[in-house]
This record gives C-alpha cells, sequence and structure tokens, in this order.
C-alpha cells in the first residue's frame, strides 16, 4: 500500500500489511483466508481477518441489505453508494487503525470487487468507481491481492450448497445470469494482470488451493 494517505504515515507500517481475496462466488476465499490467517499468527503475525461487506456492525446491517434474495431492485448507483458507505465506514473504524497498529489486515473483498460487480458487471463507469474511492475513502489499496479464479459454473454451484446447508438468506448476486458472472470473472483477471497480485487456480482441491496461497504469500513477505 505504498500511496496511502498522508495522515496513515507511521513508523510501524510497511507496504506489505494489506493483504486482499478475491474472486467470484463459490471460489473458497473464506476458508483460504482463514488457512492463511493461521498459518500467520504461527509466524507471529498480528493478524486481523475482517471481510466486504461487512467488517463493522454498520456494514452487516447493509450487507444483509444488499445480498438477500429478496433485498429490494437497488438502483446500481443507489448500491454502490451502499458498497461504498460500508467501506468507508470499514476503512476509517477497522482497518486503518489495524495497518497503524502494525498488523497484518487480511480482507476478503475490497475495492476490486466493486470494479468487478458494479463497474463490468452492473455498467458503471469504473472511472466513477476510481473516483468515489479516491475522494471519500481514500488512497487505500491493497499491497496484494490474491485473485481466487475460478469459472463461474463451478463457484456458482459451490456457493448454491453452501448457502443452502448454512441456510444463509444472501443469494441475491448469486441469481444473476452466467453472462454477469463471466464479466465479473474477466474484470477480476484484468484487475489482477494490472495490480500487485497472485492469480491462483481455486478450480482445484481446497489443500492445494491453501498451499498456493500460503506459498505465494510468505514468498511475498520475505522478498
Ligand atoms: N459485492 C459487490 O457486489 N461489490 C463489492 O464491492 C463487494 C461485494 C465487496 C458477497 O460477497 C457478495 O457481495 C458478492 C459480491 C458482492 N457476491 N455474491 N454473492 P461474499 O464474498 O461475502 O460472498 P460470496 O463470494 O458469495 O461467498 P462464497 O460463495 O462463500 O465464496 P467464497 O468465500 O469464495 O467461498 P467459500 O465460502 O470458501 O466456499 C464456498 C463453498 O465451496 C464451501 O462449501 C466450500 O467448502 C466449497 N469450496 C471452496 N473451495 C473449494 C475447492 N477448492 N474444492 C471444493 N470445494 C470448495
Amino acid at each position: 500500500m505504498k500511496d496511502r494517505s498522508k495522515d496513515l504515515l507511521s513508523v510501524e507500517m510497511t507496504d506489505k500489511q494489506f493483504i486482499v481475496f478475491e474472486g467470484g462466488e463459490g471460489a473458497g476465499k473464506t476458508s483460504a483466508i482463514a488457512a492463511l490467517a493461521a498459518t500467520l499468527k504461527a509466524a507471529g503475525h498480528d493478524v486481523l481477518l475482517t471481510r466486504e461487506p461487512g467488517g463493522t456492525p454498520e456494514g452487516l446491517a447493509l450487507r444483509a441489505l444488499l445480498l438477500a434474495a429478496d433485498a429490494p431492485p437497488w438502483d446500481k448507483h443507489a448500491e454502490l453508494l451502499l458498497i461504498t458507505a460500508a467501506r468507508i465506514q470499514h476503512v476509517k473504524r477497522i482497518i486503518e487503525p489495524a495497518l497503524r497498529a502494525g498488523k497484518t489486515v487480511l480482507c476478503d473483498r475490497f475495492i476490486a470487487s466493486t470494479l468487478a460487480y458494479q463497474g463490468a458487471g452492473r455498467g458503471i463507469p469504473t472511472e466513477l468507481i476510481r473516483d468515489l474511492h479516491r475522494r471519500l475513502v481514500g488512497n487505500i489499496q491493497p499491497d496484494l491481492t490474491i485473485l481466487l479464479d475460478i469459472d463461474p459454473i463451478i463457484g456458482l454451484a459451490r456457493s448454491a450448497r453452501r448457502l443452502h446447508s448454512a441456510r444463509l438468506d444472501e443469494g441475491r448476486f448469486e441469481a444473476l445470469d452466467l453472462a454477469f458472472h463471466a464479466q465479473v470473472r474477466s474484470a477480476f483477471l484484468a484487475i489482477a494482470a494490472a495490480t500487485p497480485s497472485v492469480v491462483i487456480d481455486a478450480s482445484r482441491p481446497l489443500p492445494d488451493v491453501h498451499t498456493a496461497v500460503t506459498t505465494q504469500v510468505l514468498a511475498w513477505l520475505t522478498a
């Protein structure tokens, strides 16, 4: 995170603290991020594990409004503003203080998800999304992004099984058609190619994905 706001500058901070996981539905972010957190904690890192939308009580309330299968038919710009509102709270109240305290922050989704879902998926110009981020959230960008890349046909099937077995009412995005999810996947790959990222084939068995994530992150941390 080389270009954080000036008010973030602190002796404890490095440019290897803010790691974000991205990917389509059912890519395996939740379990991969937990596995990485355990490895980093065992190696002595002070780790904060968080996610979007969510990360704060108000973010969780917005998450429910955004993701419920029977959520209101949000206008795409209203959806963007709700996601941005949740992110502002999350960054100001949770992420920035943790980074200043020297923690390693592992975040499940961040701005690339907005560029992929609201930009490529919903059709909002990415410049508007980037501008909102710069003006309202700040200059915060991930130091490293782990993109778990998955064919949406495989990912959506996994996600449907998880939502069903956990009885989760968060299926609004899963209900969108395959073309939407294919656009989201392409956008994630394009963003990863243009930013500090590693792309991991998430169609492999779970232990292989976890090993690939851990190996790549430990190599990056010590490079
Ligand atoms: N959203 C947005 O539009 N704009 C934004 O800016 C942000 C978000 C931040 C919720 O995200 C939604 O928010 C998201 C976009 C929107 N779309 N949806 N829905 P989320 O990350 O909270 O939800 P998700 O992506 O749907 O979560 P998910 O399906 O749980 O995905 P995951 O965390 O990547 O996967 P998982 O829970 O670890 O695994 C899912 C299931 O697959 C589970 O049963 C696993 O055991 C299984 N799995 C995972 N990996 C494997 C492998 N390798 N083999 C076999 N089975 C596996």
